[in-house]
């Protein structure tokens, strides 16, 4: 029996993808930078089966993303129908970027499982066409997606222990968010007047984001990351109808990272498509950061995670 299970990190942004060149194959409009974290992991097992089934967190589900990624893998290999199993120790949905480990984890274990030997960039290329922030979840540490290389496709650019930043977040709300990425990002292209200028700006910030990592320059890394973020969010506001994914605990927690900034804490905020806000900080100003964050009125709860590995097959003991 051909089965295989494989455990996925999410990532998160420091430079923002928000936009698609084709709807097909999901080759992103602006090159984006990421960390993967550690803690939060997505586990999904996969084996051959009588007819396709995808389970969710312990429900069974019909779930179009999955369906028309595994079309796309059909035409290439030859697979039989699968059952796919896959859980999160974290809310799905809810931009804790669920479906960037979902298919980085579901093609790994595609390709274990189906003995397909894919190399690492074949496997980000797959990943991809899932979803594109998925395509970083291949990789641990600091990853690029761009298309420097021909086919869009993420690379390691820093391992995890390199520079071994924290990340807290504050979950202001467990809800899943009412405008998925896909449908939010075609809106921004279509409807908002700043689509071109983000496109553009974006290629200077992945280049800036390269060069403060390559450094490992805090400040740099602080600012090019924000402006990322606070673009991205303008564009979703300034899309129609607007798309605004924040809560009045998301601001809160903004103002709460500016207050430790001025207090001289190595500490900055990055927020995804939902109203949790990450904030990036330094290995020694972790548990600081993580305190004030708990205090903010409306933030449910923190929790605080490192940088972590790539995608990886569970190995049987
Ligand atoms: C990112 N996000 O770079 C950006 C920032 C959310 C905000 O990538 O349509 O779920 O499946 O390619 O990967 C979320 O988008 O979208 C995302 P699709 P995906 O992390």
């Amino acid at each position: 029996m051909n089965q295989a299970t494989a455990l996925a990190h999410p990532n998160i942004a420091l430079v923002k993808y928000w936009g698609k060149q084709t709807d097909q194959a999901n080759i992103p409009a602006t090159p984006s930078l990421s960390i993967t974290l550690d803690t939060l992991v997505t586990r999904t097992s996969v084996r051959e089966s009588g007819q396709d089934q995808i389970e969710i967190d312990g429900s069974v589900v019909s779930d179009e993303k999955i369906e028309d990624f595994l079309v796309q893998l059909r035409a290439v290999y030859s697979l039989p129908p699968l059952s796919i199993e896959s859980s999160n120790n974290f809310p799905t949905s809810a931009g804790l970027a669920s479906s960037a480990s979902g298919f980085a984890g579901l093609l790994t274990a595609i390709d274990a499982a189906f003995k397909l030997e894919m190399s690492a960039s074949e496997r980000s290329i797959w990943a991809r066409k899932g979803s594109g922030s998925a395509a970083r979840s291949i990789f641990g540490g600091f990853a690029s997606l761009d298309g420097e290389n021909g086919d869009w496709c993420a690379r390691g650019v820093l391992s995890s222990g390199a520079w071994p930043l924290k990340v807290v977040i504050a979950i202001t709300s467990e809800k899943t968010k009412d405008v998925g990425s896909t449908e939010g990002m075609k809106r921004s292209e279509q409807t908002s007047p700043y689509y071109g200028t983000w496109t553009e700006s974006t290629k200077t910030d992945h280049a800036a984001g390269l060069s403060a990592i390559s450094r490992q320059d805090f400040s740099q890394l602080t600012s090019v990351a924000e402006s990322s973020c606070l673009k991205m969010h303008a564009l979703m506001l300034s899309s129609q109808p607007p798309l605004f994914y924040w809560n009045g605990a998301t601001v809160e927690t903004i103002a709460a990272v500016r207050e430790l900034q001025s207090a001289g804490v190595s500490v900055f905020f990055t927020i995804d498509a939902g109203p949790q806000v990450k904030a990036i900080c330094q290995e020694d100003a972790a548990e600081l950061v993580a305190e004030r964050l708990a205090n903010v009125p409306g933030v449910l709860r923190t929790l605080v995670c490192g940088l972590g590995p790539g995608a990886y097959v569970d190995q049987p003991r």
